[in-house]
């Protein structure tokens, strides 16, 4: 147990404490001061065969961590994990605090096995977002938590546009103010590390996983042989040729279309990362509700380290009423598609006999075909005579993520329009196109000219020495504060899975997507061939944003955003293989208005210049 002390304004409250592994909001404006030990250990509720995993006070995931708009937060942690780690806070803009952004090599130095650190900052936004470790691949060894920050009294709801019936309108605001994380991710039997040794001895990017969890909980189902062949589905038959799907569900490692054409050494490849499928029954996921409240409020959270998933509730609409921590106009669907870093807030409306539903998260990428499932529980003490279920509830998608009937309707996240809406200026500073795409072989890879090594975590942070090699190399981008700037992500070779884009520090608007060659210097030039591509009107304020999948030929995205706060900022590929391949660039914001470092984060010895670039 960990006692977590409010500071506030008048008294000081040593009152918050574990609640489901949450800390309890208070009245006004405070610190909140939150704790975290971390810990290497075996853990036995895995969905495999028991591993070593990162443990968060504990636990996996790790504890929520409560606030509410305007919180001062102190995030203290521990390392007591053999090796150096750090921890960002994935969508908090750290507006005036780019030292608390948890980066190695742009924002702090590692945190040694040992030592501790103190991450602060303010909740300057509301709604949903999560802390993961930020350091190698460490995020896939269950270094995770959700964020939840409710907003205050000034923000404007989107709740109306859903109905005008009272009743229901009090119900959602309850549901909000009790609104539980969800956390989606997989898992792998391997560490990260050995994951990382095993792509360098074979050249071969690891993009699939052993299982997927619901809230740290899954299984593994082994298919069968006809069962596999059966749901293979007509683009992975595409990309597959004559091969067939392993006995994990993954394209296999000698498939050129995915791997490419690179040397590599298929022995060097160890069980499991594409072999090996082992049947494990491992915890289940219980969500427990009450009729009598009228509606349940979700964040879906994904975690996941490769895997892009999708997540539905069987016989239930999910209403979407808030992306990435920003309120939207309401959307009714029954599966949503979330890649790596995507948040969605919603609503579940808890009108169906009492009885278990089936919950379902499947890997919707070509990669692999691999599931799991939760239980949706209706339970109440309140009806003298309910309505029950027969027999199992009905699946609106399959175990590939297509849709089992006719109206079943998945989330079209091209029509999500923010609420209020708002819109960038269309003067823009400077345009730069990122090119994405293997890097020399299958597990490296580019965004823009370069590969952003991940040895450059050890290299002196760009905050504290804005002036490194580092810093005049095709790694970086240097902005002037308060200018608008353009990036261009062009994925220019297929097959290319969706890329979800993440930037640190403030969000960006997606004002563009398409298919086929980017051959312009600017969006404004291409808006004069190509103006249906482009949305500057209500274009999605996102900190995660995947690019489209390229299956046939090149696609792109672009986004604008407005250079408000100054610091070293990475902007990267949230596909765990992709980022630890050198899928990323660092911003250097607001050059010109470079911040001065407070006294308690300087770095107490200088760092040599040295290893800078390798
Ligand atoms: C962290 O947890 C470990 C294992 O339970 C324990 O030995 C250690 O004392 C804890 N450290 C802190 C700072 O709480
Ligand atoms: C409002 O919603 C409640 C709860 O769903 C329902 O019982 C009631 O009939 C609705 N009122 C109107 C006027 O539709
Ligand atoms: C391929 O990997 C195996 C297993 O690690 C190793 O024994 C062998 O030497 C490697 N072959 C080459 C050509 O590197
Ligand atoms: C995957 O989905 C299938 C079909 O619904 C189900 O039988 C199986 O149990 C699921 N796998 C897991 C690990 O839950
Ligand atoms: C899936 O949706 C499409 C488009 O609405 C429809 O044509 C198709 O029949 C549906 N699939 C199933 C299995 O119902
Ligand atoms: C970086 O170089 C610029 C220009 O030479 C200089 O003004 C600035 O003080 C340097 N910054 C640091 C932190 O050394
Ligand atoms: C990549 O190289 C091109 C051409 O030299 C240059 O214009 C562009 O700025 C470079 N991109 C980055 C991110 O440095
Ligand atoms: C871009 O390429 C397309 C297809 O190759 C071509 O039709 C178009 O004219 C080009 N646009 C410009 C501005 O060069
Ligand atoms: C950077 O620009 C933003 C937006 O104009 C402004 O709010 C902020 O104060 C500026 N920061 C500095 C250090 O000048
Ligand atoms: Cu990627």
């Amino acid at each position: 147990m960990k006692l977590f002390c409010q500071f506030g304004a008048l008294a000081f409250l040593c009152l918050a404490q574990w609640a489901q592994g949450r800390i309890l909001p208070t009245d006004s404006a405070n610190t909140v001061r939150f704790e975290i030990n971390l810990t290497w250990e075996d853990w036995h509720d895995a969905p495999g065969a028991p591993r070593k995993m990162i443990f968060t006070n504990g636990q996996i995931p790790g504890p929520e961590l409560r606030l509410k708009q305007g919180d001062n937060v102190e995030f203290y942690v521990s390392n007591n994990l053999p090796y150096a780690t750090t921890v960002h806070f994935h969508g908090i803009d750290q507006i005036g605090t780019p030292w608390s952004d948890g980066v190695p090599g742009l924002s702090q130095k590692p945190i040694p096995a040992g030592g501790n650190f103190l991450y602060k900052w303010v909740a300057t936004q509301y709604g949903s977002y999560f802390y993961h470790a930020h350091t190698r691949g460490q995020i896939e060894d269950g270094l995770y938590g959700p964020i939840y920050i409710s907003p205050d009294n000034s923000v404007q709801k989107s709740f109306h546009l859903i109905t005008k019936n009272t009743t229901e309108l009090r119900q959602m605001e309850r549901a909000e103010k009790r609104t539980s994380p969800v956390m989606l991710s997989d898992w792998r039997q391997l560490t990260s590390e050995e994951l990382w040794n095993a792509e360098k001895a074979s050249g071969r990017d690891a993009f699939c996983s052993n299982a997927l969890m619901i809230n740290g909980k899954g299984s593994i189902n082994c298919l069968s042989r006809n069962a596999l062949n059966e749901y293979t589905t007509a683009a992975q038959k595409i990309v597959l040729g004559k091969q067939t799907l392993t006995d994990i569900g993954c394209l296999p490692p000698s498939n050129t279309v995915a791997e490419g054409t690179y040397a590599h050494n298929l022995s060097a490849i160890p069980p499991t990362v594409f072999f090996g499928c082992k049947s494990h029954q491992g915890p289940s996921e219980v969500f427990t509700v009450d009729p009598i409240h009228g509606y349940v409020s979700y964040d879906l959270i994904s975690s996941a380290g490769v895997a892009t998933l999708m997540f539905s509730i069987d016989e239930h609409k999910m209403i979407v009423y808030a992306v990435e921590g920003q309120y939207v106009e309401p959307v009714e669907v029954d599966a949503i598609t979330l890649t790596n870093g995507n948040r969605y807030s919603v609503m579940v409306k808890l009108d169906k006999p009492l009885g278990d539903y089936s919950v379902r998260l499947v890997n919707y990428g070509v990669n692999q075909i691999l599931n799991t499932t939760a239980t949706f529980r209706y339970e109440t003490h309140h009806a003298p005579c309910p309505k029950m279920k027969n027999g199992p509830s009905k699946p609106s998608i399959s175990i590939t993520g297509s849709n089992t009937t006719a109206e079943t309707v998945i989330l079209d996240e091209s029509t999500i329009i923010p609420y209020p809406s708002s819109s960038p200026s269309h003067h823009v500073a400077q345009t730069l196109v990122l090119r994405i795409g293997h890097y020399h072989t299958s597990y490296r890879w580019t965004l823009g000219n370069s590969s952003y090594a991940l040895s450059l975590e050890q290299a002196r942070p760009l905050l504290f020495y804005p002036n490194s090699s580092v810093a005049h190399s095709d790694l970086t981008v240097h902005t002037k504060n308060n200018t608008w700037v353009d990036f261009i992500f062009y994925v220019y070779e297929p097959l290319q899975p969706p890329h979800p884009i993440h930037k640190h520090s403030n969000k960006y608007y997606v004002i563009g997507q398409g298919q086929g060659v980017w051959n312009y210097t600017s969006v404004a030039e291409a808006m004069e061939h190509i103006p249906e591509s482009f949305n500057l009107k209500n274009p999605q304020y996102r900190d995660t944003f995947a690019t489209p999948p390229a299956a046939t030929g090149p696609t792109w995205m672009a986004i604008r955003y407005h250079v408000i706060n100054p610091g070293a900022f990475l902007m990267h590929c949230h596909i765990q293989v992709h980022l630890s391949g050198g899928m990323a660039v660092a911003l250097l914001d607001g050059v010109d208005k470079w911040p001065i470092i407070p006294e308690e984060y300087r770095l107490a010895e200088s760092m040599a210049e040295n290893n800078d670039t390798k």
